[in-house]
């Protein structure tokens, strides 16, 4: 068994303008100086961080709907960023550049380890496991770890905060305009979604949420059941001869394990439990992409969040092989 087919390759995106406050495009920096590399051995090749695209013009990006008609284009350029999604021409120059990186990886049969930054830049990564997933007939599914839902829309975000945005995009929910370009990735299903960890949703993206259907594995429900959910989501996508992309959230820990990052939430996972999961995640062997986001490293001077990020990914990363290299 060659490591070389089947890889990691990392490469960091150092932008936060999805967030509510800067700093998470510190993360790549500190997890590199934490030992990740180091951690993931000789096996992993390290692109570096990605350079800074040029932002799209906004005429680009805004839904139709949104747009009066009489709107001159200087006028459309205030809308942005008090609008209802905040630095999003941005925000969508680097998703399409994620995208394109996290394809070639694939394309070359090995594996992307994306460093955020904030949560919208995943827009970029899983499009990439969506399409590659698609074309090889595999369904894609997809275990979202977060405090958050990250399933709000323009129309039901409290913050206009696109990392709040995120997944509802991935899933096809409308509201971000053209953000891809051509060709759109095929929209995640949420039957085939699971998010762990959650404990923090606004109303609109509960509603929605429910509305679709996706598995919601929250604290209330992990503690009642512990990760037999998780199990259960993951021996399905195994029968079905799926493929795994895992978005990790840093905020799923509890803020007193991980205090470096934009918004914490109380009453998170411990580290046993997240290790736990991850753990099952690599038992599966399915897991063909990862995100590690919202690492905030100016909230931690001490180093430890940047520290228990990479303990938490190397064993995961260190999985030997797919289950089907197919
Ligand atoms: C809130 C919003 C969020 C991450 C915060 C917070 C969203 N629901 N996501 N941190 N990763 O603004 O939409
Ligand atoms: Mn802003
Ligand atoms: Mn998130
Ligand atoms: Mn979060």
């Amino acid at each position: 068994m060659t490591m070389g087919g089947q890889g990691w390759v990392v490469f960091g995106a150092a932008a936060d303008w999805g967030a509510g406050r800067r700093g998470a495009a510190e993360g790549p920096a500190a997890l590199r100086a934490a030992g990740l590399l180091e951690a993931l051995g000789t096996a992993a090749e390290d692109r570096g961080d990605l350079p800074a695209p040029t932002p799209l013009p906004p005429a680009a990006l805004v839904p139709a709907a949104l747009v009066p008609a009489a709107l001159a284009p200087s006028a459309l350029a205030r809308l942005r960023p008090e609008g209802p999604a905040h630095h999003l021409p941005r925000i969508a120059a680097w998703v399409r550049a994620i995208r394109a990186e996290a394809a070639a990886i694939l394309a070359s049969g090995r594996r992307p380890l994306l460093l955020g930054g904030d949560h919208s830049l995943p827009m970029g990564s899983v499009a990439a496991s969506a399409t590659a997933a698609a074309a090889a007939g595999r369904p894609l599914y997809l275990l979202w770890m977060d405090a958050h839902g990250d399933f709000n829309t323009p129309a039901t975000s409290p913050s206009g905060n696109v990392h709040g945005m995120a997944l509802a995009a991935l899933c096809g929910e409308p509201g971000l305009g053209d953000l891809w370009g051509a060709p759109a990735p095929p929209p995640v299903a949420p039957s085939r979604l699971a998010l762990l960890g959650v404990r923090d949703l606004d109303p609109g993206e509960a509603r929605l949420l429910r509305a679709r259907g996706a598995a919601v594995l929250g604290m209330d429900r992990l503690r009642a059941e512990g990760l037999a959910p998780l199990r259960r989501f993951l021996e399905e996508a195994v029968a079905a001869g799926g493929w795994l992309h895992v978005s990790l959230d840093v905020d799923v820990l509890d803020p007193t394990l991980m205090p470096g990052t934009g918004t914490p939430v109380p009453g998170g996972l411990s580290l046993e439990a997240l290790a736990a999961a991850l753990a099952l995640v690599r038992g599966s062997g399915l897991l063909r992409a990862l995100d590690l986001v919202e690492l905030n490293p100016g909230l931690d001077p001490s180093g430890a969040s940047a520290r228990r990020a990479v303990a938490l990914v190397a064993p995961l990363l260190a999985t030997p092989a797919l289950r089907d290299a197919a």
